[in-house]
């Protein structure tokens, strides 16, 4: 029997994109179906994740799994395990999930009131932006990617957030080139693969975006 595998999506999300890459390394093909996530939420994401009602949502079978990290590891668990995103090793795979929860408690806050807040907030958010940014530098270190040589989970869990660096410098003022090169070299490498090219929008449309939602949430 076919599979059939949906991804509930939303383009700007960095959570959907990282869904979006798993699915592309594994060479999984899927139904993509983007979400009026700002006006109109679909009968079937309500249905499929009545818990959060967010995206990204993967069906699978029929079968919602929910949560961008879990799905992530949903797809990894699933689909070619000869190109395993998450190392074989329990610690180093405990690192790796150490270091995406990271992601998501300081990069994603910090860069959300970057380009959302303005005054005091944005400025704070600025910073944790750029300290967690730095952080995850040093991790790197001097390797090619995060898990050493190979493309592999944490990667797929930070590069999303390449997306919103112009809309970032550009709303606040600040180079992350100079702030982070070796990030910076990191994130063009993961850039010349397939599935992250196809998968993270382009930064000026993500910025355009963002300055829309920034005023309507200032209008309110
Ligand atoms: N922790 C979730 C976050 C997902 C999330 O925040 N999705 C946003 C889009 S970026 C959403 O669906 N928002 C709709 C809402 O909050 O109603 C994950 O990692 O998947």
């Amino acid at each position: 029997m076919a599979e059939e595998v949906i991804l509930l999506d939303f383009w700007p999300s960095p959570f959907g994109m990282r869904a979006r890459i798993a699915l592309r390394e594994k060479g999984v093909h899927f139904d993509l179906r983007e979400e009026e996530l700002l006006s109109n939420k679909s009968p079937l994401l309500l249905q499929m994740n009545p818990i959060h009602k967010k995206i990204p949502v993967l069906i699978h079978n029929g079968k919602p799994v929910c949560e961008s990290q879990i799905i992530v590891q949903y797809i990894d668990e699933t689909w070619d395990p000869e190109s395993p995103l998450l190392p074989s090793n329990p610690y180093e795979r405990a690192r790796a999930r150490f270091w995406a929860d990271y992601v998501d408690k300081k990069i994603l806050p910090g860069g959300r009131a970057a380009w959302r807040s303005t005054g005091e907030d944005q400025e704070a958010g600025k910073k944790e932006f750029i300290e967690g940014l730095k952080v995850m530098e040093g991790e790197l270190g001097d390797k090619a990617y995060f898990g050493g040589q190979r493309f592999g989970f944490l990667d797929v869990s930070l590069i999303p957030f390449y997306s919103w660096f112009y809309a970032v410098e550009t709303l606040n003022s600040c180079s992350i080139g100079e702030e982070c090169p070796k990030l910076v070299g990191w994130a063009k490498r993961c850039m010349q693969r397939e599935s992250v090219a196809k998968s993270l929008p382009n930064q000026h449309k993500v910025y355009d975006f963002m300055s829309e939602f920034r005023k309507k949430l200032q209008a309110q």
